[in-house]
């Protein structure tokens, strides 16, 4: 019996023939469906367009990542650099910002936000940074502040008639305090506006560095994550660390020796838990899937004969340990990322994203991050 099959019937069994809704996550509810970026299989990121459509899609949560502006507005770009995500390098009259920053300690060409002001960043509009996707609403949509994610999560939630949480990531927190550019007060002062102090707000903040969650830990309420990161996953589904995504950046200027593997032991898993509430670990980290050489050439076997070698190459194994030890020291786990395309399906769920959900959903995670919030909720659902 495949994994994919037992994962199925194996939900068939939660459900049972009562109707009941009850899942396998840390609190017995339904995982929440958290759109990614928005509905960044659709529109470009992180829009307002985009969070409205993964609202109508029927995601629980919208994920804005935070970065600065010069002028010290938040603002929802998933880097520092938007030489992809918008169409600055198509403005003449930017083309002096363009400059060379380290992001982490690696060397990134490009635009950053951090050296345009929030009116300037306003006149820019946003593109599909992924060439596969549509790109015909590249041009067309502003780049939002926090505040306007805020206004929206909040009218939507009227509108819809179901509260839509604001899931939002602290981007790259040492580099904005080596700006002096420091997120984690603007984020705090901001929320307060709007009464999102505590454990029940509508509100989660991740991150993948540390000292910054702890410090929000020790100024707010409200629910936290652990960001879990990695560089790759090897041809066998080990776990592939290397900088400047092996560690938490703020370990790695302090000459921390622990990784984003160590932050996953039962021990790391017990420290987390002393300042977060979750913890958001990239899915190979649960579910991990390697390539084949069932032929023994010493290469990964082509398994759809395509020429190249993707995700559809790749057979997904057994489930590690974490998330069951996440849930023993009481951490919620949404991982990321889900996408619908073909070519980024595991050969296990044969081009059917609701398989993947339901492989996860069974697992117990407590939400997913779905680019395409439709898939998420109707394999939840249905
Ligand atoms: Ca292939």
């Amino acid at each position: 019996m495949t994994l994919v099959l037992a994962a199925a019937q194996a939900l068939a069994a939660y459900g049972g023939d009562r109707g009941e809704a009850k899942y396998p996550t840390l609190d017995g509810a339904k995982p929440l469906v958290i759109g990614h970026r928005g509905a960044a299989g659709y529109l470009p990121d992180h829009t307002l367009e985009g969070y409205r459509k993964a609202i109508e899609l029927g995601a629980d949560f919208i994920e804005p990542d935070l970065v600065a502006t010069r002028d010290g507005v938040l603002v929802a770009r998933h880097e520092p650099n938007i030489i992809a995500t918008t169409d600055v390098k198509d403005r003449p009259e930017f083309a002096s910002r363009k400059t060379q920053r380290l992001v982490d300690g690696a060397r990134e060409e490009g635009w950053f936000v951090s050296d345009f002001t929030l009116a300037e960043l306003k006149t820019l509009r946003a593109i599909q940074p992924f060439p596969d996707r549509d790109q015909s609403y590249n041009g067309k949509f502003q780049i939002p502040t926090f505040e306007e994610v805020l206004d929206l999560a909040r009218s939507e939630s009227a509108r819809v008639g179901r509260s839509i949480g604001v899931y939002a990531e602290t981007k790259h927190p040492t580099y904005h305090a080596s700006l002096g550019l420091k997120l984690e007060d603007r984020l705090l002062d901001t929320l307060a506006r709007y009464g999102y102090t505590s454990k029940t707000a509508p509100v989660i903040l991740q991150s993948f560095e540390v000292a910054n969650l702890k410090y929000l830990r020790g100024k707010t309420q409200l629910r936290l994550v652990q960001l879990v990161d990695a560089s790759d996953i090897n041809a066998d589904g080990s776990i592939q660390l290397a900088a400047p995504f092996d560690k938490p950046y703020d370990f790695a200027v302090a000459g921390d020796a622990r990784t984003f593997a160590s932050l996953l032991t039962p021990a790391g898993l017990q420290e987390i838990r002393t300042y977060a509430d979750g913890i958001g670990p990239w899915k190979p980290y649960l579910i991990p899937s390697r390539l084949l050489d069932d032929n023994h050439d010493g290469q990964p076997d082509d398994l759809n004969g395509d020429g190249q070698l993707d995700e559809r190459d790749r057979v997904m194994m057994q489930p590690t340990d974490v998330l069951r030890n996440a849930h023993a020291a009481g951490l919620f786990v949404p991982p990321y990322t889900f996408r619908s395309e073909a070519k980024r399906l595991a050969s296990d769920f044969k081009g059917d994203p609701a398989a993947e959900y339901r492989l996860f959903y069974t697992l117990g995670v407590d939400g997913v991050f779905s680019e395409f919030a439709d898939h998420a909720k109707a394999a939840r659902d249905d």
